[in-house]
C-alpha cells in the first residue's frame, strides 16, 4: 500500500517462530586507534541511515577474564589491555556469527572495575545492519570473513592521545601518571604493532573521524543500496510464503 512501518521495540516483524531470520545482516565493521571516534562515526552512521533494527556490537564487551594474578596486574596499569590476547575471540566470532543469520545472542557484560562478566548477559535479537567495533576488530581472519564493509577511522596520535586522556580521567577515574604510563606502555605499541597496519584491510578510510559528514553519507548511501538488494528477497520470500 505504499505505507512504511517502523518498527521499534521487541521481536522483528521478519523472524519465523523458529526464531529465524530470512535474510543475513549487513555487517560494518569499524576499526581505528583509541579514541579515534568509532563510536561516534557509528553513531553517526545510525543516524545517517535511519532504518529500524541496528545493533551496535563492541569488541569492549569481549575482553577476557581476568585472573587473580592478571587483575593485580590491572590495578597497576601493566596488564596489556592493548593485544589481540586480551580479547575473547573464539566467541566473538560465534557471537558475530549467529547475529548475522540473525539469531538471537547473548553478550557479555564486561565489568572493567572487576575484569569479569556480570552474572547477567544482554540478550540481543538480529537486526538489519550490524555495526561491530573496536581497537582489534580486524585483527581475526574468522572476523574478517563476516565482516561486509571495512570501515577504518584515521585520526591524528595527538588528538587520540587529548581525548583518551581526558576520557579515562573525567570518566574512567583513572590518575594522570597511569594514563599516561598505560598510553605509552601499552596503547601506543598497540597501535604501531597491530591496528595502523590493519588500515590496509579497510575499505574506506574516514580520515578526521566523526566530523568527516561527506564519509559518513558515502557509507549510508553503499548501506542503502545493499539492504534494497537483499530487501527484494525478503518479499520474494514472504510472497512464497503467503502462496503456501
Ligand atoms: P576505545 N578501556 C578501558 O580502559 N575501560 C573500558 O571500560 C573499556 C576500554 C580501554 C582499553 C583500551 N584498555 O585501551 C581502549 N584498557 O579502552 C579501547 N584498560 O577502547 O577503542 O574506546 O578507545
Ligand atoms: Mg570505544
Amino acid at each position: 500500500t505504499g505505507t512504511r512501518t517502523i518498527y521499534t521495540a521487541g521481536r522483528p516483524p521478519w523472524y519465523d517462530e523458529h526464531g529465524m531470520q530470512p535474510k543475513e545482516a549487513f555487517v560494518i565493521g569499524l576499526c581505528g586507534g583509541s579514541a579515534s571516534g568509532k563510536t561516534t562515526v557509528a553513531n553517526k552512521i545510525i543516524e545517517a541511515l535511519d532504518v529500524p533494527w541496528v545493533v551496535l556490537l563492541s569488541m569492549d564487551s569481549f575482553y577476557k577474564v581476568l585472573s587473580p594474578d592478571e587483575q593485580a596486574l590491572a590495578a597497576s596499569n601493566d596488564y596489556n589491555f592493548d593485544h589481540p590476547a586480551a580479547f575473547d575471540f573464539e566467541l566473538l566470532v560465534a557471537t558475530l556469527r549467529k547475529l548475522k543469520q540473525g539469531r538471537s545472542v547473548k553478550i557479555p557484560v564486561y565489568d572493567f572495575t572487576t575484569h569479569s562478566r556480570h552474572k547477567d548477559w544482554k540478550n540481543v535479537y538480529g537486526a538489519s545492519v550490524i555495526i561491530f567495533e573496536g581497537i582489534m576488530s580486524f585483527a581475526d581472519k574468522g572476523l574478517l570473513q563476516l565482516l561486509d564493509m571495512k570501515i577504518f577511522v584515521d585520526t591524528d596520535s595527538d588528538i587520540r592521545l587529548v581525548r583518551r586522556l581526558r576520557r579515562d580521567i573525567t570518566e574512567r577515574r583513572r590518575d594522570i601518571e597511569g594514563v599516561i604510563k598505560q598510553y605509552n606502555k601499552f596503547v601506543k605499541p598497540a597501535f604501531d604493532q597491530y591496528i595502523e597496519p590493519a588500515m590496509r584491510l579497510a575499505d574506506i578510510v574516514v580520515p578526521r573521524g566523526g566530523g568527516n559528514m561527506v564519509a559518513i553519507d558515502l557509507i549510508v548511501q553503499h548501506v542503502h543500496s545493499q539492504l534494497e538488494k537483499r530487501e527484494l528477497n525478503v518479499r520474494a520470500l514472504l510472497a512464497s510464503v503467503q502462496q503456501t
